[in-house]
């Protein structure tokens, strides 16, 4: 028998066009694709989680059968099943006449370095192929950020419309003059009975076999299997695209911000658990959002507004995950080390916004990046939660988290873990910010307006006790100028109260 080219295909290559299949020959390859134990466990991911990706994984494999290649697929009740990338791959060598292993780089360092090893352990060449599903490189990330004082996406995503030339005008110039319509994006919404709603896909016979085996499986993993709703394959991602373009993105711009009680999606895409794991193409859809606008079919707000999201923050974030190296996840730059309180876990807490954003986060595995930045990470901020016990907490329960874009956006953007490289200061706000872009306010048992007190909203009294427990390290950001000096000019009396309310409030939690 002639021997092989054994190409392992991970739960985030869910891409016709992965690098390691290219120019690849279906009769001289085996592709595998496992389910394993270690991947389900390094952090209890919430269930629907789990849901997905083996479901979009077995759909995955049966489209590349389709498409004439081998698959050979390992189930996570195969009772051989080792538990392990690295010992799957040695057990299909043994079930293979394989020459070599090829595979694209894996999306974090832990499966890198498991990866790295093979060659060693397994004695057969293993080629490492670049993911080139992302628009900027590695190499040119690291060129653009070479010698730069600091970093700041802005300036990267202006790279990143020149090279894609996407909403840039025939002399190079961004659409409409400017690069960044951000200012226009932060409108506050009303309940609106025409607001779309994402497509809830019926599980079929492969996604019911999934959800009986993780709810019998992983009884003990945050989240609820009741309001499945994801995409699990290209064809119906492509519906959930459409149904966005067509429908949300000419408000996305306006509302990209907003939050109301009862609605979890507003105008946002849900298309992350997607783009994130391969069954859609950033770039791609980021072209169609730039045809919409040149048609006149949707606003320059929301088309630069949404492809921001993607060739910037998402490319950047990426950018700083690998140049950081594995040591960035454990940076602790404010020193915060209070355990997560266990509402994050049932979102059983008065504070309404606050239940809001866990609860349907336990319910959909979703929560759009309002709710991740200004609810849940500015409270886990200003309480001084350990930024580890957030960061595992966002890995384990958004359908769209994967280190390389988790970590940065949750250690860095949201927890300030890294002192500054990514945000250039902390997202941290009293209640005054969440009451200005939601509805929740109005109807939580807490007041907004009020600083101190049985009723005030906790949120209040933390921000200024988050600023004066962190002068030190945070009185020479310039762009913390103004409320330090609002700070400093309160009187003892008040600031002590303050600091006291936020005391009391800490030490119940
Ligand atoms: P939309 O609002 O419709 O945005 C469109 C797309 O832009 C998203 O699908 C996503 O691909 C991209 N995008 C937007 N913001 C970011 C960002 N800051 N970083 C990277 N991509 C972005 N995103 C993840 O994909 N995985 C994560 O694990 C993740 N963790 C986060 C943790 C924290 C603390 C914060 C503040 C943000 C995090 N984000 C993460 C970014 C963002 O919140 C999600 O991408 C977004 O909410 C996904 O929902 P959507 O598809 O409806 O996005
Ligand atoms: C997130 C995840 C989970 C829960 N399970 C699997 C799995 O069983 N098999 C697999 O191939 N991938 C899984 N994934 C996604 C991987 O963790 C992801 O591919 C790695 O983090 C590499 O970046």
């Amino acid at each position: 028998m002639s021997k092989k080219t054994l190409i392992p295909i991970l739960g985030d290559q869910l891409s016709h066009g992965i690098s390691s299949l290219s120019d690849q020959d279906p009769d001289k390859s085996i592709l595998l694709m496992m389910e394993v134990d270690a991947e389900t466990t390094y952090v209890k991911h919430h269930k629907a989680k789990i849901v997905y990706i083996f479901s979009a994984m077995r759909h995955h494999a049966a489209a590349l059968r389709e498409r004439g290649w081998i698959v050979d697929y390992v189930s996570l009740d195969d009772p051989e099943n080792t538990g392990s990338f690295t010992g799957e791959v040695a057990r299909a060598l043994e079930r293979h006449p394989v020459e070599s292993i090829r595979i694209t780089e894996a999306g974090e360092w832990r499966v890198m370095s498991m990866i790295e090893n093979w060659q060693d352990q397994f004695n057969v060449p293993v080629t490492i192929c670049p993911d080139d599903r992302f628009i900027a490189t590695h190499q040119e990330f690291e060129e653009w950020a070479e010698g730069k004082k600091q970093l700041r996406m802005e300036f990267f995503y202006r790279e990143m419309r020149r090279k894609t030339g996407l909403l840039l005008d025939d002399d190079g110039k961004p659409e409409g003059g400017k690069w960044n319509y951000d200012a226009e994006n932060r409108k506050p919404a009303q309940s609106d009975l025409m607001m779309p709603q994402p497509i809830r896909f019926q599980p079929d016979e492969i996604t019911q076999d999934v959800l009986n085996l993780v709810a019998e499986k992983f009884t003990d993993h945050p989240g609820s299997l009741d309001h499945f709703h994801f995409a699990v394959t290209r064809k119906e991602a492509l519906r959930q695209r459409r149904k966005f373009l067509d429908h949300a993105l000419a408000q996305f711009g306006d509302y990209q911000d907003a939050m109301l009680t009862g609605e979890p999606f507003l105008w946002h895409s849900i298309l992350s658990p997607y783009l994130n794991s391969g069954l859609l193409d950033p770039l791609d859809l980021c072209r169609e959002v730039a045809d919409l606008y040149a048609d006149g079919k949707v606003p320059l707000n929301a088309a630069e507004g949404f492809i921001r999201q993607i060739i910037g923050w998402r490319e950047y974030v990426r950018g700083i995950y690998w140049r950081e190296g594995p040591d960035y996840a454990q940076r602790n730059f404010l020193e915060a080390r209070r355990p997560l309180p266990g509402f994050y876990y049932t979102g059983d807490t008065d504070m309404l916004c606050l239940s809001e954003a866990i609860g349907q986060t336990l319910d959909f595995a979703y929560a759009h990046h309002i709710q991740r930045l200004m609810i849940t990470g500015n409270f886990a901020l200003i309480a001084g939660i350990d930024p580890h016990a957030v960061h595992k907490w966002y890995l384990e329960v958004y359908a769209d988290a994967y280190e390389w874009v988790e970590l940065p956006n949750t250690l860095g953007m949201s927890q300030f873990g890294d002192g500054g490289i990514i945000a250039s200061k902390p997202y941290a706000s009293s209640g005054n910010y969440i009451n200005k872009m939601s509805d929740h306010c109005a109807s939580c048992r807490y007041d907004v307006k009020k600083r101190v007190g049985e009723n005030a909203c906790p949120y209040n009294a933390l921000y200024w006790d988050f600023l004066a427990r962190n002068e030190v390290k945070l009185k020479d950001n310039n762009r913390l100028a103004m409320p330090y000096r609002t700070w400093n000019k309160m009187d003892a009396d008040a600031r002590k109260q303050l600091r006291g309310s936020a005391k009391k409030f800490l030490e119940q939690l």
